[in-house]
C-alpha cells in the first residue's frame, strides 16, 4: 500500500486511509478484517503520529540551528491524559480520521476509548505540568518537559465495600503508541560511595565523588503538538535500567534471583509514582528517583548544549530550569558538582551560573508538605552533594549575617540544614533561583509572609507570582465539542489560542436564544455524563438534577468532609421533618477523589461517602431528590467529560490552604458556578467574574489565622449548633453503617474534638451559601446568565497567559519566530 509523504499536510480521508492500513499492515502485522480494536487504536495513533513527525523534526532543525534560550521544565510529574485527541487537534486531523475510520467500519470513538492514559502525577502540580508544556509548544516557546517515566503511574482505585482498594496502573501493558526509547542515548547515574580529596595539576585541591554504583538512564521522547502551529516540543520521560543486566556467572551457579537482582534494584526507580501528593515521605527510593531524573537531565541538557559549541559560562543564556517544587531541587548541586568537579569551575564561577540557571515554583502552604531531607539520608546516597550544600549554606549564612549583624536568631532560622531536621528544599531552592513565585496572589503573598519571611526580607525582588492557568485546547475545546461550536459560530475560533477573546460573550448573557443553546449544551453534557457512568461504574443519573461536583485529591485540607456534612445535614432534616423532601432541590453530587494509600483519616473518609450514598440513595423518603455518584478511579479522561456537565463547582478549602487550585479555573470555563472560600485561585476568579456569579462563604485567611490563635475548639460549634449536632449524631447513629455505631468514629472524633481545618466553623455560611445556590437554581434564566458570564469573564485562567507571565517575570525569553 502507498503511504503518504510522512508529514504532509492531511489532505484527503482517502489518504488517510491508506496510511491508516499501511500502519496496521506493517506495525501490527495483520490485515483490518483481522485486526483487534487496539491494532487499529495502535495503527491510528501511528497515522496521526506520522503527521506530526516532520514537524517534530523540522522544530529540532530550528533549535539546534539557531540555538534558542529553552524553559528546561524538571516535573517529577506528568498528568499528562489522554494523547490521541489532542494529537488529532493539534493535526486538525479530527474529521479526515473519522470519516476513514468509518469507511473501513470502524467507529472512532471506540478507538479513544481504548487509549490508557498515562497517569504520571498525582493531581494538580503534574496537571499543571502537562498545561504548561502544551502551552509553551502553542506559543513557540522551546521547552523540553523532563521527568520520568514511571512504570506505574498512579494508582487504580477500586471501592469494596465502600472502602479504597488500590491496584497497580498497568498502562504500559498493551503499549504505548505515543513513545521513542533511544537506548543509544542512555546517561549513566551514579549514587553512593565517598568523596577523595587530592591535589589537581593546577595545584589546586580537587574533590572526587567515588560513587558505589550507579544505573542507566534511558530517554523515551515524546511529541508535544502546539496547536495548529507546525512547532512540536519535546518532553523526555526517563527510565531506569541497570548498567549490567544480569550476572552470567551467578546465573551458572544456578541463583537465577540473585543473578538480576541488580537489574531489580535499578529498574525499581522509575517502577512506581509515590502516590503522595501533599505529604512527601523521606523515603529513599523517592530520593533516588529526584536525583536519577535531574541527572539524567542536566547531563542531556549540557552535552547537547558542549556538542552545539556552547561555553558552559553562558549557560543562563541558554536554559532556564524551572523547577516545579522541590521534587527535582537536587539539582541544585548536581549542577554545581559538574561545574566544579568536571569543568573545574571555581566556586564564585559555578555559583554564579547556577543560580542564574534555576528558577523555583511553590506549589503548598502545609508545612508538612515542604521536603526535607535527613542529612544521612543524603549523605549515604550523595556523599558530594550533601558537601556542597553545606558549602552552599555556609556562603548563604555569611550573607544573611551581612545583610543582618549580629541577628544568629534569623540566620539559625534560614539556614537550609536545619540541625535535627535535615535539608531543607524549599530553603535551597529560593536561595538558589532567581526568582520564587507562588501560583495565585494569595499564596504568593502567603509565601512572602508566612512561609518564607526572611528570605523575602532579604530579597524581595526575587519573590513574584505566576496565577495558574489550564491549557484551553484540553479543557474546553476538546472536553466540550459544543461548546466550542457555540462559541465559534458567535465570535469565531480565535479564543481557542487568546481565551480573553471569550469576553465577547459577555452580551450575550442577555440573549435568550443564546442563553436557551447554553442551557441545551449543558443537558447534552449531562446525558454525556450519564450515559458514561452508567457504563463504566453502572451509576444512575437522574434527569434534570442540579449537578453539584467536587472533584480533587481527597485531603482533610480541602474538606469533603464539610460537603458530606451539608449533605448529610439535608437528609437528616427530611428525616426529622424538618423540611418536605418536596422542598429539597433536585441534585446530585459527584465525588472523584483519590486517597494516598497511607492517609488513614482521607480513607475512612471515602468510606463514609460511599456509605452516605448507599443510604441516601436507596431511601425514598427522598424521592430521588438527592442522589450522590461517586464513580471510582478519577481521572483526567473522567474530568474531561465530568466538567463541562457541572452546573456547581465546589472549592471549599480551609482559606489559606490551598495554593490555588486549577480545577476550579476548569469549571468556571465550561459554565458553573462556583460555590468556595476566599482561597486559592478563587479569590481571583472570584473579582473577574463578580460576587452575584460566585457563592462565597467562610471565614477569610485573616480570620482563619486569628481563630487559630485563640485558640479553635471545634467541640464548640457542635454544642452550640443543633443542625450540626443532629448532622453528626446522625452520622453515629449507626444509620450509614448498619447499627455500626462506631464505624466512622475515626472522622467524627476527628471533626468534633480536632478539626485542625475547621469545617465546623464554616459550617453555617456554608449551609447558607447553599441555600442561596438552591434560590438562584430555581430561576433558570439567571442561573444560565451567570454561567454564561463565567464563562465569558474567566479568560484570564488560559495557561497561555501563564506562559506569557513567566516568559516575563522568571525566564526572560521570547517566543522563538
Ligand atoms: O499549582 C498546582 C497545584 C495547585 O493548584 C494546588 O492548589 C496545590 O495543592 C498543588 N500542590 C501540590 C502539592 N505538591 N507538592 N508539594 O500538588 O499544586
Amino acid at each position: 500500500l502507498a503511504t503518504a509523504p510522512v508529514g504532509a499536510p492531511p489532505h484527503s480521508v482517502d489518504g488517510f486511509v491508506k496510511e491508516f492500513l499501511h500502519e496496521l499492515n506493517t506495525n501490527q502485522g495483520v490485515p483490518l478484517s483481522l485486526s483487534s480494536v487496539n491494532d487499529q487504536y495502535m495503527a491510528l495513533a501511528s497515522t496521526v503520529r506520522n503527521y506530526l513527525m516532520a514537524r517534530w523534526l523540522e522544530t529540532n532543525r530550528k533549535v539546534h540551528e539557531n540555538k534558542p534560550k529553552t524553559i528546561g521544565y524538571l516535573s517529577a510529574e506528568y498528568l499528562l491524559g489522554r494523547q490521541l485527541g489532542n494529537a488529532l487537534l493539534a493535526t486538525d486531523l479530527s474529521d479526515i480520521a473519522e470519516k476513514g475510520l468509518a469507511l473501513c467500519g470502524i467507529d472512532i470513538a471506540t478507538l479513544r476509548a481504548q487509549e490508557v492514559e498515562p497517569g504520571l502525577g498525582n493531581g494538580g502540580l503534574g496537571r499543571l505540568a502537562a498545561c504548561f508544556i502544551d502551552s509553551l509548544a502553542t506559543m513557540d516557546v522551546p521547552c523540553v518537559g523532563y521527568g520520568i517515566r514511571y512504570e506505574y503511574g498512579i494508582f487504580r482505585q477500586t471501592f469494596v465495600d465502600g472502602r479504597q482498594v488500590e491496584q497497580p496502573d498497568t498502562w504500559l501493558s498493551l503499549g504505548s503508541p505515543w513513545e521513542f526509547p533511544h537506548p543509544e542515548a542512555s546517561v549513566q547515574v551514579d549514587f553512593g560511595g565517598h568523596t577523595e580529596r587530592y591535589i589537581g595539576e593546577d595545584g589546586r585541591e580537587r574533590v572526587r565523588w567515588v560513587p558505589a554504583w550507579n544505573v542507566l538512564g534511558v530517554p523515551y521522547n515524546y511529541m508535544v503538538p502546539g496547536y495548529l502551529n507546525g512547532r512540536v516540543n519535546t518532553l523526555r520521560l526517563w527510565s531506569a535500567q541497570a548498567t549490567k543486566a544480569f550476572d552470567l556467572q551467578i546465573f551458572n551457579s544456578g541463583d537465577y534471583a540473585q543473578a538480576v537482582r541488580a537489574q531489580t534494584f535499578a529498574e525499581n526507580i522509575s517502577k512506581v509514582l509515590y502516590p503522595e501528593d501533599s505529604t512527601p515521605q523521606g523515603k529513599e527510593l523517592r530520593l533516588q528517583q529526584q536525583y536519577f531524573f535531574v541527572a539524567c537531565s542536566l547531563r542531556d541538557f549540557i552535552d547537547h548544549s558542549l556538542e552545539d559549541g556552547f561555553d558552559l559560562h553562558n549557560l543562563p543564556e541558554r536554559v532556564t530550569f524551572q523547577l516545579n517544587d522541590t521534587h527535582p531541587v537536587i539539582a541544585v548541586p548536581e549542577l554545581m558538582r559538574i561545574l566544579i568537579d568536571e569543568y573545574d569551575f571555581e566556586w564564585d564561577e559555578a555559583w554564579d551560573v547556577t543560580r542564574r540557571c534555576f528558577a523555583y515554583t511553590c506549589h503548598t502552604l502545609l508545612p508538612e508538605a515542604l521536603e526535607v531531607w535527613p542529612t544521612d539520608l543524603l549523605g549515604r546516597l550523595l556523599p558530594r552533594h550533601l558537601e556542597l550544600i553545606y558549602q552552599i549554606n555556609d556562603h548563604f549564612l555569611a550573607e544573611v549575617r551581612e545583610a543582618f549583624p549580629g541577628d544568629e536568631l534569623r540566620a539559625h532560622h534560614m539556614s537550609i540544614i536545619s540541625h535535627g531536621q535535615g535539608v531543607r528544599m524549599a530553603f535551597l531552592a529560593t536561595v538558589a533561583g532567581t526568582k520564587v513565585n507562588g501560583v495565585a496572589e494569595l499564596h504568593s503573598q502567603l509565601l512572602r509572609d508566612k512561609v518564607l519571611p526572611d528570605f523575602s526580607a532579604l530579597w524581595p525582588e526575587k519573590f513574584t507570582n505566576v496565577t495558574n492557568g489550564v491549557t484551553p485546547r484540553r479543557f474546553v475545546r476538546l472536553s466540550n465539542p459544543k461548546l466550542s461550536e457555540l462559541i465559534n459560530d458567535t465570535i469565531g475560533n480565535g479564543w481557542v489560542t487568546d481565551l480573553e477573546r471569550l469576553k465577547e460573550l459577555e452580551p450575550y448573557a442577555d440573549d435568550p436564544e443564546f442563553r436557551a443553546q447554553f442551557a441545551e449544551i449543558k443537558a447534552w453534557n449531562k446525558h454525556r455524563i450519564a450515559d458514561l457512568l452508567r457504563a463504566r461504574d453502572g451509576i444512575d443519573l437522574p434527569d434534570g438534577h442540579l449537578v453539584d461536583v467536587m472533584v480533587k485529591r481527597l485531603h482533610e485540607y480541602k474538606r469533603q468532609s464539610l460537603k458530606l456534612l451539608h449533605i448529610v445535614s439535608l437528609y437528616e432534616q427530611v428525616l426529622s421533618g424538618k423540611i418536605a423532601a418536596s422542598e429539597v432541590t433536585p441534585r446530585t453530587v459527584v465525588f472523584g477523589s483519590k486517597a494516598a494509600p497511607g492517609y488513614a483519616m482521607a480513607k475512612e473518609t471515602i468510606h463514609l461517602i460511599n456509605k452516605v450514598a448507599a443510604t441516601i440513595n436507596a431511601d425514598p423518603i427522598l424521592e430521588g431528590r438527592l442522589k450522590i455518584a461517586f464513580p471510582a478511579n478519577y481521572n483526567v479522561t473522567l474530568a474531561e467529560k465530568l466538567i463541562p456537565a457541572a452546573d456547581l463547582s465546589e472549592q471549599i478549602s480551609l482559606a489559606g490552604m490551598e495554593a490555588s487550585g486549577t480545577g476550579n479555573m476548569k469549571f468556571a470555563l465550561n459554565g458553573a458556578l462556583t460555590i468556595g472560600t476566599d482561597d486559592g485561585a478563587n479569590v481571583e476568579i472570584r473579582k473577574l467574574v463578580g460576587d452575584k456569579h460566585f457563592f462565597l462563604f467562610g471565614m477569610s485567611e485573616p480570620e482563619v489565622a486569628e481563630l487559630g490563635a485563640q485558640g479553635y475548639n471545634p467541640h464548640s460549634y457542635y454544642d452550640a449548633n443543633p443542625q450540626l449536632k443532629a448532622t453528626l449524631d446522625l452520622i453515629s447513629s449507626g444509620v450509614f453503617s448498619n447499627g455500626d455505631r462506631h464505624l466512622f468514629d475515626m472522622v467524627v472524633e476527628n471533626l468534633k474534638n480536632q478539626d485542625r481545618f475547621m469545617a465546623l466553623a464554616d459550617f453555617d455560611s456554608y449551609v447558607a451559601a447553599q441555600a442561596k445556590v438552591e434560590e438562584r437554581y430555581a430561576d433558570q434564566d439567571s442561573w444560565m446568565r451567570s454561567a454564561i458570564l463565567n464563562m465569558a469573564r474567566t479568560g484570564y485562567f488560559s495557561s497561555d497567559r501563564s506562559m506569557r507571565d513567566y516568559l516575563q517575570r522568571i525566564w526572560h525569553t521570547t517566543p522563538m519566530l
